[in-house]
């Protein structure tokens, strides 16, 4: 039987997955890890840190875990505010789950992201295969992190598989420290004081993708045919790419008293060194990925779902 275990589960992506997998398979057969005291969830909760080796080493006997879907990290801007920090927590984590993948034959699941492209990368239908040298710590971790799965697969065949996220939008969890994260906390605003000031410019195009997106794409990369995964260091990932402004007036159609400005801070300058749009055509080509939201789907799921999560 399979056990799974997800760390960093009560995060934007961990919140979604927790809830499809719980979906997908019987009950005790999912334990989430959290460093702070957590009230429900659907899966087992046990509390650990993610530079604990040997907590996590017992957790996993304990449970038998067989596959781990390692999602525990700080975000662009918290890495950037503490990249010590980061470092111990985004590589020095990563490293110790795939160490304990070694020693208990784990299959691993964690995301890299946009964020592995810096200011040299082609911006637009950015490729597979391209330059990676980002300006930020968390770029930084995540160029190493992908290198990191790569060596584990050569070296030790552990089954280790990634994508690279673009700027995710949902709302089952709170908005973490990134970039992106002005395409969740906009529907905040315009569900609690009809306005929101945006961080970005106006024109600031990023790769996004709605989080019902993210979690099936993540699930289909873990349940695919081992022998069509080609991509050890992290596959590119894209569903949608908008600007700050499509975004607002977007949302301006489902409210429309909804007014929207810019108070542009030290964001900007982490989103000018992404990508506008990804070619995730080695994704279609190994294992069938394709988006299924577009802005407006995106836009009017995201807003009705939030408004029923805030009672409004
Ligand atoms: C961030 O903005 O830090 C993240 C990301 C794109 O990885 N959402």
């Amino acid at each position: 039987m399979k056990k799974i275990l997800v760390t960093g589960a009560f995060g934007l992506v961990g919140s979604d997955l927790i809830a499809a997998l719980s979906k997908k398979y019987p009950k005790g057969s999912l334990v989430a890890i959290s460093h702070k005291a957590v009230a429900d969830s659907e899966a087992l909760v046990e509390k650990a840190d993610i530079r604990d080796t040997e907590t996590l080493a017992k957790i996993i006997e304990k449970h038998g875990i067989t596959e781990v879907y390692h999602l525990a990290g700080l975000l662009s801007v918290a890495s950037e505010k503490n990249p010590q920090l980061a470092w111990e927590v985004n590589l020095g984590g990563l490293k110790n789950i795939l160490d304990l993948a070694v020693k208990y034959k784990l299959k691993v699941f964690w995301p890299s992201s946009i964020a592995a492209f810096g200011p040299t990368t082609p911006k637009v239908n950015t490729p597979q295969h391209t330059i990676l040298e980002p300006t930020t710590m968390y770029g930084v971790n995540k160029v190493a992190g992908e290198l990191l799965c790569q060596y584990y697969n050569l070296k030790w065949g552990v089954d280790v598989r990634s994508l690279r996220y673009p700027g995710l939008t949902g709302y089952k969890a709170p908005p973490g420290d990134g970039t992106t994260e002005y395409s969740v906390h906009i529907f905040y605003g315009a569900i609690n004081e009809k306005h929101y000031s945006i961080f970005l410019k106006e024109d600031a195009r990023l790769p996004m993708m709605y989080i019902d997106d993210a979690i099936d794409g993540t699930i289909q990369l873990m349940e695919a045919p081992v022998e069509n995964i080609t991509i050890r260091t992290s596959y590119n990932f894209g569903a949608i790419s908008f600007t700050p402004k499509e975004l607002g007036e977007e949302l301006k159609k489902l409210v429309p008293d909804f007014t929207y400005d810019y108070k542009i801070d030290e964001r900007q300058k982490i989103a000018e060194t992404w990508p506008q749009s990804i070619d995730d055509s080695q994704a279609r080509k190994d294992w069938g990925w394709r988006a299924k939201f577009d802005l407006a789907k995106m836009t009017k799921t995201m807003y009705e779902g939030l408004k029923i999560k805030l009672q409004k």
